[in-house]
């Protein structure tokens, strides 16, 4: 009876599993498309980056000069707060056709002018 328990407990945990290995997958993969954006005030170096449904693209975001982020809403691009002279590097899915913007969600950098269109087609 406890082995039966036991059994049915690994099954529910099963998909946790597999959702935390498909985002391994994701790093693993070599991505289809690698896009370089410079942050500074107040502006990014791309206003504009056009993708390819379906690919997996990486964004390398530098911050060259002040405090600054990047952030896609619809596909959950979050970098978090680069650090001055560094680089962070976020990898998504481009899933979805049509326009987004990207941002800097720091402050009023937004409204300064630093955003961007991502297109997906
Ligand atoms: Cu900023």
């Amino acid at each position: 009876m406890h082995k039966l328990l036991l059994t049915i407990s690994l099954l529910l945990l099963l998909p946790l599993f597999q959702i935390a290995a498909d985002n391994n997958d994701l790093d693993d993969e070599e991505p289809d498309a690698v896009f370089e954006i410079a942050a500074t005030n107040y502006n990014f170096s791309e206003e504009e980056i056009t993708v390819s449904e379906g690919d997996l693209i990486e964004l390398v975001v530098y911050n060259s000069q002040g405090q600054h982020d990047l952030v896609i809403d619809e596909f959950n691009v979050d970098t978090g707060l680069i650090p001055t002279g560094g680089s962070v590097e976020v990898r998504f899915v481009a899933d979805e056709t049509g326009e987004f913007e990207y941002y800097c969600s720091v402050g009023s950098h937004r409204q300064a002018g630093m955003e961007g269109t991502l297109i997906v087609e």
